[in-house]
Protein backbone atom coordinates (compact mmCIF):
# COMPACT_ATOMS: atom_id res chain seq x y z
CA UNK A 1 0.00 0.00 0.00
CA UNK A 2 1.43 3.77 -0.79
CA UNK A 3 2.13 5.92 1.32
CA UNK A 4 -1.14 8.20 0.13
CA UNK A 5 -3.70 5.35 0.57
CA UNK A 6 -2.01 4.41 3.69
CA UNK A 7 -3.22 7.62 5.58
CA UNK A 8 -6.17 7.32 3.70
CA UNK A 9 -7.48 3.95 5.77
CA UNK A 10 -5.45 4.71 9.10
CA UNK A 11 -7.24 6.72 12.25
CA UNK A 12 -10.39 4.27 12.06
CA UNK A 13 -10.45 3.30 8.96
CA UNK A 14 -11.91 5.89 7.66
CA UNK A 15 -11.14 6.81 3.82
CA UNK A 16 -10.16 10.75 3.79
CA UNK A 17 -13.13 11.51 1.26
CA UNK A 18 -15.54 11.14 4.06
CA UNK A 19 -13.82 13.33 7.04
CA UNK A 20 -15.14 16.76 6.07
CA UNK A 21 -19.06 15.23 6.01
CA UNK A 22 -18.75 14.00 9.38
CA UNK A 23 -21.01 16.31 11.37
CA UNK A 24 -20.95 16.51 15.46
CA UNK A 25 -18.28 16.26 17.50
CA UNK A 26 -16.68 13.48 19.02
CA UNK A 27 -18.07 12.75 22.30
CA UNK A 28 -17.71 9.98 25.02
CA UNK A 29 -19.41 8.95 27.04
CA UNK A 30 -22.95 9.80 25.19
CA UNK A 31 -26.16 8.33 24.60
CA UNK A 32 -28.48 9.29 21.42
CA UNK A 33 -32.99 8.25 21.34
CA UNK A 34 -35.39 8.53 19.18
CA UNK A 35 -37.96 11.47 19.60
CA UNK A 36 -38.22 14.06 21.81
CA UNK A 37 -39.43 11.31 24.64
CA UNK A 38 -35.75 10.62 24.11
CA UNK A 39 -34.66 13.56 26.33
CA UNK A 40 -35.83 12.03 29.44
CA UNK A 41 -34.82 8.54 28.50
CA UNK A 42 -31.49 9.97 28.07
CA UNK A 43 -31.13 11.34 31.51
CA UNK A 44 -32.09 7.69 32.87
CA UNK A 45 -29.60 6.39 30.41
CA UNK A 46 -27.20 9.14 31.59
CA UNK A 47 -26.97 8.08 35.22
CA UNK A 48 -25.06 5.02 34.32
CA UNK A 49 -22.75 6.35 31.59
CA UNK A 50 -21.83 9.73 33.70
CA UNK A 51 -20.69 7.11 36.41
CA UNK A 52 -18.32 4.91 34.29
CA UNK A 53 -21.25 2.97 33.81
CA UNK A 54 -21.54 0.32 30.94
CA UNK A 55 -23.54 1.21 27.56
CA UNK A 56 -25.86 -1.91 27.92
CA UNK A 57 -26.80 -0.99 31.37
CA UNK A 58 -27.33 2.34 30.32
CA UNK A 59 -29.60 1.65 27.50
CA UNK A 60 -31.62 -1.15 29.14
CA UNK A 61 -32.10 1.64 31.80
CA UNK A 62 -33.07 4.44 29.45
CA UNK A 63 -35.62 1.92 27.92
CA UNK A 64 -37.04 0.62 31.20
CA UNK A 65 -37.76 4.51 32.42
CA UNK A 66 -40.40 5.09 29.22
CA UNK A 67 -41.65 1.32 29.90
CA UNK A 68 -42.85 2.08 33.23
CA UNK A 69 -44.80 5.11 31.79
CA UNK A 70 -48.06 3.94 31.89
CA UNK A 71 -49.44 6.35 29.64
CA UNK A 72 -47.04 5.99 26.90
CA UNK A 73 -46.50 4.68 23.81
CA UNK A 74 -43.93 2.25 24.78
CA UNK A 75 -44.86 -0.52 26.65
CA UNK A 76 -48.02 -1.66 28.34
CA UNK A 77 -49.58 1.93 28.01
CA UNK A 78 -49.38 1.23 24.46
CA UNK A 79 -51.44 1.09 21.87
CA UNK A 80 -53.21 -2.32 20.86
CA UNK A 81 -53.52 -4.75 17.93
CA UNK A 82 -56.47 -4.81 15.83
CA UNK A 83 -57.80 -7.41 18.78
CA UNK A 84 -57.12 -4.99 21.67
CA UNK A 85 -54.14 -6.89 22.65
CA UNK A 86 -50.90 -5.12 23.62
CA UNK A 87 -48.45 -6.99 22.51
CA UNK A 88 -44.25 -5.59 22.94
CA UNK A 89 -41.16 -5.79 21.11
CA UNK A 90 -37.50 -5.32 22.65
CA UNK A 91 -34.02 -5.62 21.50
CA UNK A 92 -30.47 -5.19 22.91
CA UNK A 93 -27.12 -5.47 21.72
CA UNK A 94 -23.98 -5.17 23.44
CA UNK A 95 -20.23 -4.33 22.28
CA UNK A 96 -19.55 -7.92 21.91
CA UNK A 97 -22.66 -8.69 19.54
CA UNK A 98 -24.14 -10.41 21.92
CA UNK A 99 -27.87 -9.74 21.44
CA UNK A 100 -31.78 -10.87 22.46
CA UNK A 101 -34.96 -10.10 21.71
CA UNK A 102 -38.42 -10.71 22.20
CA UNK A 103 -41.71 -10.44 20.40
CA UNK A 104 -45.04 -10.59 20.69
CA UNK A 105 -44.85 -10.49 24.48
CA UNK A 106 -47.75 -9.75 26.82
CA UNK A 107 -48.61 -8.67 30.01
CA UNK A 108 -44.83 -7.76 31.21
CA UNK A 109 -43.57 -4.64 31.90
CA UNK A 110 -40.06 -4.52 30.97
CA UNK A 111 -39.80 -6.09 28.08
CA UNK A 112 -36.11 -4.82 27.31
CA UNK A 113 -34.84 -6.86 30.85
CA UNK A 114 -36.64 -10.30 28.84
CA UNK A 115 -34.96 -9.41 26.19
CA UNK A 116 -31.70 -9.05 28.17
CA UNK A 117 -32.24 -12.19 29.81
CA UNK A 118 -32.49 -13.75 26.27
CA UNK A 119 -29.04 -12.88 25.61
CA UNK A 120 -27.44 -13.51 28.78
CA UNK A 121 -29.49 -17.10 29.89
CA UNK A 122 -30.25 -19.14 26.61
CA UNK A 123 -27.92 -19.62 23.72
CA UNK A 124 -31.38 -17.87 21.82
CA UNK A 125 -31.58 -14.54 20.28
CA UNK A 126 -35.28 -14.07 19.55
CA UNK A 127 -38.40 -15.57 21.40
CA UNK A 128 -41.75 -14.96 20.74
CA UNK A 129 -45.47 -14.86 21.56
CA UNK A 130 -46.38 -17.22 24.28
CA UNK A 131 -43.11 -18.78 24.88
CA UNK A 132 -41.24 -15.59 25.44
CA UNK A 133 -43.94 -14.90 27.96
CA UNK A 134 -43.54 -18.10 29.71
CA UNK A 135 -39.26 -17.63 29.93
CA UNK A 136 -40.62 -14.38 31.74
CA UNK A 137 -42.22 -15.83 34.45
CA UNK A 138 -39.75 -18.65 34.71
CA UNK A 139 -37.46 -16.24 35.27
CA UNK A 140 -38.83 -13.46 37.66
CA UNK A 141 -41.09 -11.25 35.75
CA UNK A 142 -44.42 -10.97 36.99
CA UNK A 143 -47.80 -11.13 34.83
CA UNK A 144 -49.77 -7.75 34.93
CA UNK A 145 -53.24 -7.46 34.06
CA UNK A 146 -54.26 -7.24 30.40
CA UNK A 147 -55.57 -4.08 30.48
CA UNK A 148 -55.51 -1.19 27.92
CA UNK A 149 -54.47 2.47 29.42
CA UNK A 150 -57.69 4.46 29.42
CA UNK A 151 -56.22 6.76 26.25
CA UNK A 152 -55.27 3.29 24.42
CA UNK A 153 -58.68 2.07 24.60
CA UNK A 154 -60.38 5.30 23.66
CA UNK A 155 -58.23 5.30 20.45
CA UNK A 156 -58.61 1.69 19.97
CA UNK A 157 -62.83 1.96 19.93
CA UNK A 158 -62.85 4.86 17.78
CA UNK A 159 -60.44 2.99 15.05
CA UNK A 160 -62.61 -0.22 15.11
CA UNK A 161 -65.79 2.56 13.55
CA UNK A 162 -63.42 2.49 10.61
CA UNK A 163 -61.00 0.11 10.62
CA UNK A 164 -58.79 1.40 8.45
CA UNK A 165 -55.02 0.53 8.76
CA UNK A 166 -52.89 4.01 7.92
CA UNK A 167 -50.11 5.06 9.76
CA UNK A 168 -49.86 8.27 10.73
CA UNK A 169 -46.48 10.25 10.24
CA UNK A 170 -44.76 11.27 12.61
CA UNK A 171 -47.58 10.45 15.31
CA UNK A 172 -44.78 10.20 18.16
CA UNK A 173 -44.91 13.65 18.13
CA UNK A 174 -48.47 14.43 18.44
CA UNK A 175 -48.44 15.64 22.06
CA UNK A 176 -51.87 15.53 23.45
CA UNK A 177 -51.27 15.14 27.47
CA UNK A 178 -47.74 15.84 28.43
CA UNK A 179 -44.95 14.50 26.58
CA UNK A 180 -44.98 11.30 27.48
CA UNK A 181 -48.64 10.92 25.84
CA UNK A 182 -48.79 10.77 22.15
CA UNK A 183 -51.14 7.60 22.58
CA UNK A 184 -53.83 9.30 21.71
CA UNK A 185 -55.95 10.32 18.72
CA UNK A 186 -58.91 12.64 17.61
CA UNK A 187 -59.26 10.66 14.72
CA UNK A 188 -58.76 7.15 15.92
CA UNK A 189 -56.38 6.44 13.36
CA UNK A 190 -53.93 3.94 13.46
CA UNK A 191 -50.01 4.91 14.43
CA UNK A 192 -46.93 3.44 15.59
CA UNK A 193 -44.95 4.14 18.80
CA UNK A 194 -41.19 3.53 19.85
CA UNK A 195 -38.13 4.40 21.56
CA UNK A 196 -34.41 3.27 20.34
CA UNK A 197 -31.23 4.00 21.66
CA UNK A 198 -27.56 3.95 21.65
CA UNK A 199 -24.96 4.90 23.99
CA UNK A 200 -20.98 5.14 24.29
CA UNK A 201 -19.17 4.42 27.38
CA UNK A 202 -16.13 5.43 28.67
CA UNK A 203 -14.27 2.66 28.30
CA UNK A 204 -15.44 3.06 24.37
CA UNK A 205 -18.44 0.04 23.94
CA UNK A 206 -21.27 0.45 22.40
CA UNK A 207 -24.84 -0.99 22.99
CA UNK A 208 -28.32 -0.42 22.29
CA UNK A 209 -32.15 -1.23 22.65
CA UNK A 210 -35.12 -1.10 21.80
CA UNK A 211 -38.91 -0.84 23.23
CA UNK A 212 -42.50 -0.81 21.25
CA UNK A 213 -45.59 -1.78 21.46
CA UNK A 214 -45.20 -1.29 17.84
CA UNK A 215 -47.65 -0.45 14.97
CA UNK A 216 -51.20 0.44 16.72
CA UNK A 217 -53.88 -1.97 14.96
CA UNK A 218 -51.68 -4.13 13.69
CA UNK A 219 -52.84 -7.74 12.59
CA UNK A 220 -52.36 -10.04 15.88
CA UNK A 221 -49.13 -11.69 15.70
CA UNK A 222 -47.44 -8.67 13.52
CA UNK A 223 -44.06 -7.95 14.14
CA UNK A 224 -42.00 -5.15 13.31
CA UNK A 225 -38.47 -4.28 12.79
CA UNK A 226 -37.91 -3.26 16.47
CA UNK A 227 -36.46 -6.98 17.38
CA UNK A 228 -34.92 -7.81 14.48
CA UNK A 229 -31.21 -7.38 14.94
CA UNK A 230 -29.67 -5.41 11.81
CA UNK A 231 -33.37 -3.93 11.22
CA UNK A 232 -34.52 -1.95 14.67
CA UNK A 233 -30.89 -2.35 15.67
CA UNK A 234 -27.37 -2.66 15.16
CA UNK A 235 -24.39 -2.37 17.16
CA UNK A 236 -20.86 -3.44 15.95
CA UNK A 237 -18.08 -2.17 17.93
CA UNK A 238 -16.02 -1.61 15.65
CA UNK A 239 -17.40 0.93 13.98
CA UNK A 240 -21.00 1.98 15.34
CA UNK A 241 -24.68 1.54 16.14
CA UNK A 242 -27.91 2.80 14.81
CA UNK A 243 -31.76 2.31 15.37
CA UNK A 244 -34.62 2.91 13.58
CA UNK A 245 -37.95 4.14 14.10
CA UNK A 246 -40.68 4.43 11.92
CA UNK A 247 -43.01 1.99 9.47
CA UNK A 248 -41.02 -1.58 10.32
CA UNK A 249 -41.59 -3.42 7.17
CA UNK A 250 -39.89 -0.62 5.31
CA UNK A 251 -36.86 -1.00 7.68
CA UNK A 252 -36.66 -4.23 7.47
CA UNK A 253 -36.95 -5.18 3.95
CA UNK A 254 -33.32 -3.19 3.19
CA UNK A 255 -31.69 -4.16 7.14
CA UNK A 256 -31.93 -0.63 7.90
CA UNK A 257 -29.93 -0.54 11.04
CA UNK A 258 -27.72 -2.92 9.55
CA UNK A 259 -26.81 -1.11 6.52
CA UNK A 260 -26.41 1.85 8.27
CA UNK A 261 -23.95 0.55 10.48
CA UNK A 262 -21.88 -0.75 6.98
CA UNK A 263 -22.27 2.29 5.73
CA UNK A 264 -20.35 4.03 8.91
CA UNK A 265 -17.90 1.24 8.08
CA UNK A 266 -17.05 2.74 4.47
CA UNK A 267 -16.77 5.57 6.20
CA UNK A 268 -19.43 8.00 5.76
CA UNK A 269 -20.67 9.83 8.66
CA UNK A 270 -23.44 8.97 11.17
CA UNK A 271 -25.26 11.16 9.06
CA UNK A 272 -24.26 10.39 5.60
CA UNK A 273 -25.26 6.38 6.51
CA UNK A 274 -28.82 7.37 8.14
CA UNK A 275 -29.04 9.48 4.63
CA UNK A 276 -28.15 6.55 2.26
CA UNK A 277 -29.78 4.31 3.83
CA UNK A 278 -33.33 6.42 3.38
CA UNK A 279 -32.35 6.60 0.25
CA UNK A 280 -32.56 2.88 -0.39
CA UNK A 281 -36.00 2.38 0.96
CA UNK A 282 -37.19 5.53 -1.09
CA UNK A 283 -35.95 4.10 -4.38
CA UNK A 284 -37.51 0.90 -3.82
CA UNK A 285 -40.75 2.46 -3.63
CA UNK A 286 -40.81 6.76 -4.05
CA UNK A 287 -44.80 6.70 -4.28
CA UNK A 288 -45.03 4.37 -1.01
CA UNK A 289 -42.72 6.22 0.75
CA UNK A 290 -44.40 9.75 0.29
CA UNK A 291 -46.68 8.42 2.49
CA UNK A 292 -44.89 6.94 5.58
CA UNK A 293 -41.81 7.98 8.13
CA UNK A 294 -38.92 5.77 8.85
CA UNK A 295 -35.66 7.80 10.64
CA UNK A 296 -32.65 6.16 11.60
CA UNK A 297 -30.30 7.72 14.38
CA UNK A 298 -26.70 6.36 14.58
CA UNK A 299 -23.44 6.59 16.64
CA UNK A 300 -20.31 5.74 15.78
CA UNK A 301 -17.01 4.27 17.78
CA UNK A 302 -15.67 7.76 18.05
CA UNK A 303 -19.07 9.12 19.68
CA UNK A 304 -20.01 11.37 16.51
CA UNK A 305 -23.73 11.13 15.73
CA UNK A 306 -26.53 11.86 12.91
CA UNK A 307 -29.75 11.44 12.02
CA UNK A 308 -32.03 10.82 8.80
CA UNK A 309 -35.34 10.40 7.70
CA UNK A 310 -38.01 10.47 4.98
CA UNK A 311 -39.83 13.10 6.11
CA UNK A 312 -39.97 15.93 8.08
CA UNK A 313 -40.52 16.11 11.76
CA UNK A 314 -37.58 13.46 12.86
CA UNK A 315 -36.46 14.09 16.24
CA UNK A 316 -34.10 12.59 18.05
CA UNK A 317 -32.09 13.25 21.64
CA UNK A 318 -28.43 13.83 22.64
CA UNK A 319 -27.37 13.96 26.17
CA UNK A 320 -23.60 14.35 26.55
CA UNK A 321 -20.79 15.82 28.94
CA UNK A 322 -21.25 18.56 26.49
CA UNK A 323 -24.68 18.53 25.12
CA UNK A 324 -28.33 17.72 26.12
CA UNK A 325 -30.15 18.66 23.20
CA UNK A 326 -33.02 17.53 21.32
CA UNK A 327 -32.44 17.66 17.04
CA UNK A 328 -34.52 18.15 13.90
CA UNK A 329 -33.57 15.09 11.34
CA UNK A 330 -32.90 16.04 7.83
CA UNK A 331 -34.91 14.46 5.73
CA UNK A 332 -35.15 13.18 2.05
CA UNK A 333 -38.67 14.06 0.73
C1 LIG B 1 -42.81 -0.95 14.19
N1 LIG B 1 -40.91 0.49 13.98
O1 LIG B 1 -43.43 -1.71 14.93
C2 LIG B 1 -42.02 0.16 14.83
C3 LIG B 1 -42.91 1.30 15.11
C4 LIG B 1 -42.26 2.62 15.39
O2 LIG B 1 -42.42 4.77 16.11
O3 LIG B 1 -41.10 2.83 15.16
N2 LIG B 1 -42.98 3.59 15.86
O4 LIG B 1 -42.84 -1.02 12.99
Amino acid sequence: MNRKKFIQLSSFGLPALNWASLGSVAQKPIVISTWDSGMAVNEAAWKILSTNGRALDAVEAGAIYIEDIISCCVGLGGYPDRDGIVTLDSCIMDEKANCGAVAGLEQIKHPVSVARRVMEKTPHVLMVGAGAQQFALENGFTKEPAQLSPEAEDAWKKWLQTSEYKPVINIENKKMNGPFAPAFFEDGSPNHDTMGLVALDQSGNLSGAVTTSGMAFKLHGRVGDSPVIGAGLFVDNEVGAATSSGVGEEVIRICGTHLVVEFMRQGYSPEKACKKAVERIVKRDRKKAADIQVGFIALNKKGEYGAYAIQKGFEFSVKSGIETKKYSAKHLL
